[in-house]
């Protein structure tokens, strides 16, 4: 029995949740504390009719969750009195601006519509060539140099004095440190890709102060210890640190996916599907950036070159309009069933691109998919079940093309695919992938992020040789979860 001494918060775009962990004869063992929704606040909806108001947009309620993962970490101290240590990690690219060390408002939520004011606005000043060239980054409006020019031109920016992504905001409220966590760093846009520092160029250039940014740690540092306030709140009376993990989550996943040689591709899916190879070094090729791949940062100094995907957003999303649709006798209808139904759709079932723009708000996605199929000519799926089909075949699509062209892009041969995270559990999902790819598929473990936050913990503290390699932290994942396997 290992003692559970380290606790991961994993924030996702909707849900969070709290997890311990121990690592003992080189194996991990995990137990569930706590999980609480991540509802957005959407001030839009909530104001009547057509007045523009300044609160318009879309936001994440921070203060909501900091309440919802303090009282999960309460209950982690009170279930493992020998609690060293903390890690973070949420999305990337959202981030709080503060000032004097307060938050000056809601941070945005990604899918809020004002970053393509400040994609405008950037590109003015730093065109698209020049800008991947430095920071290594696919096309995304939401990326945070982008955010940040639009929240320039409202004047917001000009009163901050520090930029906190969201797990660093969290680290901030908990130990009273501020840095900024490198993995995550990489997704904003300001970051060189070359050296992984704050890059000067790009930072004048958009006339980002360079002093609203903190120092950089990597993931196994130690950013600081729980403040006196924050432990008695929590019920803890000794020293308990909050170390940096990869505080991406992708950074995270990834981490904990255990590929088994040098032939594996990635796929971690969730709300977003990130789709693509892990290297040690950047591709930075024309190719590769009319193609829109990203070389975002993870743990130990690795390159993640993928796409983003859509993913099960498009599915949550879907039964969120159904549930509005929905008569009271519907309103109970779930996502299983209704799987179970799309698994049973016989016949040819038309599908779309699910990385189309149109589909990044929230919204009624259903309607969306009808509208991108009528707009081509093309019969579009009918009811339920087939809407689902279609959605799952359209991801499984996108998931081999662009696995396809990353092996183009890397000159490197995939032979097996593994998937991680909330969509490994859906049979169906995995079954289309090997299908429409023709490469093996090995699903799991499902809770990747949290599993790779806790493992470069455990390195950190001590529970594994801190000379351990990313290879060796999998061979733990590799030993303490099972993956299931579907064939092409
Ligand atoms: C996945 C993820 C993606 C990022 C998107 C927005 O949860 O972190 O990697 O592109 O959310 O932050």
């Amino acid at each position: 029995d290992s003692p559970l001494t380290l606790a991961a918060v994993d924030l996702g775009a909707t849900s969070g949740r709290v997890i311990l962990g121990g690592v003992a004869d080189g194996v991990l063992r995990m137990r569930h504390i706590a999980r609480f929704p991540n509802a957005p606040l959407n001030l839009t909806e909530s104001q009547s009719g057509a007045q523009v108001v300044p609160t318009e947009g879309l936001y994440w309620n921070i203060q909501s969750l900091f309440a919802a993962l303090t009282e999960g970490l309460r209950e982690a101290a009170a279930a493992a009195p020998g609690l060293r240590s903390i890690g973070i990690d949420s999305w990337a690219v959202d981030y709080g601006l503060l000032r004097g060390g307060r938050l000056m408002g809601l941070p945005h939520h990604y899918r809020d519509g004002r970053s393509s004011r400040g994609v405008e606005l950037v590109h003015a000043r730093i065109d698209s060539a020049e800008l991947f060239n430095r920071n290594g980054l696919q096309h995304l409006d939401f990326n945070t140099v982008f955010q940040l020019a639009a929240e320039e031109e409202t004047g917001f920016l000009g009163l901050a004095d520090r930029i906190l992504l969201i797990p660093d905001l969290i680290a901030y409220w908990l130990t009273g440190q501020e840095r900024s966590e490198v993995t995550n760093a990489s997704t904003t846009g300001l970051l060189s890709v070359s050296d992984r520092q704050w890059d000067p160029v790009v930072l004048s250039r958009t006339e980002i102060p360079p002093e609203v940014l903190t120092a950089l740690v990597s993931p196994g540092d130690r950013v600081g210890y729980l403040t006196e306030p924050v432990a008695q709140r929590l019920g803890i009376s000794h020293a308990v640190e909050v170390t940096a993990v990869g505080s991406h989550d992708t950074a995270s996943a990834v981490a904990a996916v255990p590929f088994e040689g040098s032939h594996g591709a990635f796929i971690s899916s969730g709300t977003w599907s990130l789709v693509g190879l892990e290297l040690d070094s950047a591709v930075l090729s024309e190719d590769a950036r009319k193609a829109n791949f990203t070389n975002e940062g993870g743990v130990d100094g690795t390159v993640r070159f993928l796409k983003n995907v859509s993913g099960l957003w498009l599915l949550t999303e879907s039964m969120r309009q159904w549930q509005r649709d929905a008569t009271d006798a519907e309103r109970s209808a779930d996502l299983q069933s209704l799987l179970a139904e799309a698994a049973a759709v016989t016949g040819p079932i038309p599908i779309f691109d699910p990385s189309d723009d149109r589909f990044i708000p929230p919204g009624d996605m259903p309607q969306r998919i009808v509208d991108w199929f009528s707009e081509r000519g093309i019969v579009p799926p009918r009811g339920r079940p087939e809407v689902v089909r279609s959605i799952l075949e359209s991801l499984a699509d996108a998931y081999s093309t662009t696995i396809e062209l990353a092996e183009e892009l890397t000159n490197r041969r995939v032979d097996t695919i593994h998937i991680v995270g909330g969509g490994s559990q859906n049979t169906l999902l995995c079954e289309l992938t090997a299908k429409r790819s023709g490469k093996r598929v090995l699903a799991g473990p499902i809770e990747a992020t949290a599993i790779g936050n806790l493992l470069v913990q455990a390195r950190a503290v001590g529970d594994v040789d801190s000379r351990a390699t990313l290879n060796d932290l999998r061979a733990i994942v590799a030993r303490s979860f099972a993956v299931t396997e579907y064939a092409p």
